[in-house]
């Protein structure tokens, strides 16, 4: 039986969840808080990308997107509304290092001090990501995350922040989504730094992923009851008919999708299926670095969006798979399906076949292009909806197993969306992106009123 919207709001309530529970939204850096050149911020890899030409869509970049910089605490109290208990941010490395200081910049960390002691005072518990996705431009100009030098640098600037921010900021994430970090930035080439080099793609991989593992023991270090993981985009994937060809794609497909990132940070190395299919393009590894991915985590963020349909192609290397697009599913304005239940089995399967220790939601969300109405109201019903499934989605979950300790919707506010740039709107807020006007949409007010238990 179809469920009305109506039906939906009723479908799930707080008390479904343990009384701990995180609520919270997810948000980064570049993606919002604008003020490029201020306060000695150098430029990312992001800065030069969306500078170039047909890289982003509507030619947009991120030099001012929300002006979060300037506008942090109306957006906090935002948060703080909707009666949340968690937020998660991104760290600009631009803002603290600039290439040529070896002192970090004071005036990047006092921002950063600002914005977590915000945070603390609004009573939202501080989730922080050190690295998503805006490497500073000096460390690609000698090579990126290719060169091993550039783990060297992520480690000192770990240890800068974790210092700066240990004694308030206990909830650590070293990377985001390492697939998009290394995969669309340098085999597709949709991403920063916009390379389209499998090999290369590969080793930027391990390097991101060895630097994970030794910032491990370095924010327990620095960090007292430190809780560190990483958020890793997952994948269920389905095959695109019953065909035992099929079928054995969707091995293949997961077996570089998922499993290249959760095989080794959970101590069991790259899969052997993976490392026949790339062949020589594999990474060089040195000795000592798959123990150091495989470092003990205290939980796994899930980043979640969509199933991913494929079938056998013989001819398309290395996986011998594409994606394909069934018409027959629903989707969001930004064309990804939307699949409650691809989140339960997602959830159910990791914590299955893997020793994760806690679960956590650090992103799930939907793109639909939104208008204000007459009023100035956002009545976004899909993206509510989209939400009320997705929360249900986590509660199954839970009661299927997995270990789920919170949920973090992406996103707080419209944002620019990478290559996307502006036309894609994820947020619970409305931005009105000439006047910086914030319009909390309906999913939004839902979302509060769900936390707040009403
Ligand atoms: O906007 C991104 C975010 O930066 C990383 N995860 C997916 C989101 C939607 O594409």
């Amino acid at each position: 039986m179809t469920m009305t919207s109506t039906d939906l709001t009723k479908a799930i309530r707080r008390s479904d969840f343990a009384d701990g529970f995180l609520w919270g939204v997810s948000t980064s850096a570049y993606q919002i808080e604008g003020a490029a050149g201020v306060d000695g911020r150098v430029p990312s890899i992001w800065d030069t990308f969306s500078a170039t030409p047909g890289k982003v869509r509507d030619g947009s970049t991120g030099a001012v997107a929300c002006d979060h910089y300037h506008r942090w605490e109306e957006d906090l109290d935002l948060a703080r509304a909707m009666g949340l208990n968690s937020y998660r941010f991104s760290i600009a490395w631009t803002r603290i290092f600039n290439g040529v200081d070896e002192r970090p910049n004071a005036e990047g960390l006092a921002f950063y001090s600002r914005l977590v002691d915000g945070m603390l005072a609004r009573g939202l518990q501080p989730w922080c990501t050190l690295y998503h996705w805006d490497l500073p431009q000096y460390l690609q100009d000698r090579g990126g995350w290719e060169n091993r030098a550039t783990i060297d640098a992520y480690l000192r600037y770990v240890d800068v922040m974790t210092q700066h921010l240990g004694g308030r900021v206990k909830h650590w994430i070293t990377h985001n989504e390492p697939w998009c970090t290394a995969m669309h930035g340098n085999w597709d080439g949709m991403h920063a730094p916009g390379n389209k080099s499998l090999p290369l793609a590969l080793q930027v991989c391990h390097h991101v992923l060895v630097s994970h593992g030794l910032a491990v023991p370095l924010i327990r270090a620095n960090v007292p009851d430190a809780k560190v993981g990483i958020a890793l985009s997952l994948h269920p994937i389905e095959a695109a008919s019953d065909s035992a060809a099929d079928r054995e794609a969707v091995v293949r497909h997961d077996v570089l999708r998922n499993r290249w990132f959760l095989d080794p940070l959970f101590g069991r190395g790259y899969p052997e299926l993976a490392l026949r299919l790339v062949g020589d393009d594999a990474p060089a590894v040195v000795e000592g670095d798959m123990d150091a991915i495989a470092a003990r985590c205290d939980f796994l963020g899930v980043n979640y969006y969509f199933p991913e349909v494929v079938i056998d192609a013989p001819d398309q290397y290395p996986l011998r798979t594409a994606i394909v697009h069934p018409q027959d599913r629903e989707r969001t304005d930004f064309g990804w399906e939307v699949s409650p239940q691809g989140l339960v089995d997602l959830l159910a399967r990791v914590a299955r076949e893997y020793p994760t220790g806690d679960l956590y939601v650090t992103e799930n969300g939907s793109a639909y292009d939104d208008h204000p109405d007459a009023d100035g109201a956002v009545n976004d019903t899909a993206r509510r909806d989209y939400l009320i499934r997705h929360l249900a989605a986590t509660r199954d979950a839970i009661a299927a197993g997995a270990p789920v300790k919170g949920y973090f919707a992406w996103s707080l506010l419209d944002n620019f969306e990478w290559s996307e740039g502006y036309l894609r709107r994820f947020g619970l807020t409305y931005v009105d992106y000439p006047t910086q006007r914030r319009t909390v949409k309906q999913s939004g007010r839902w979302y509060g009123a769900f936390v707040r238990g009403e």
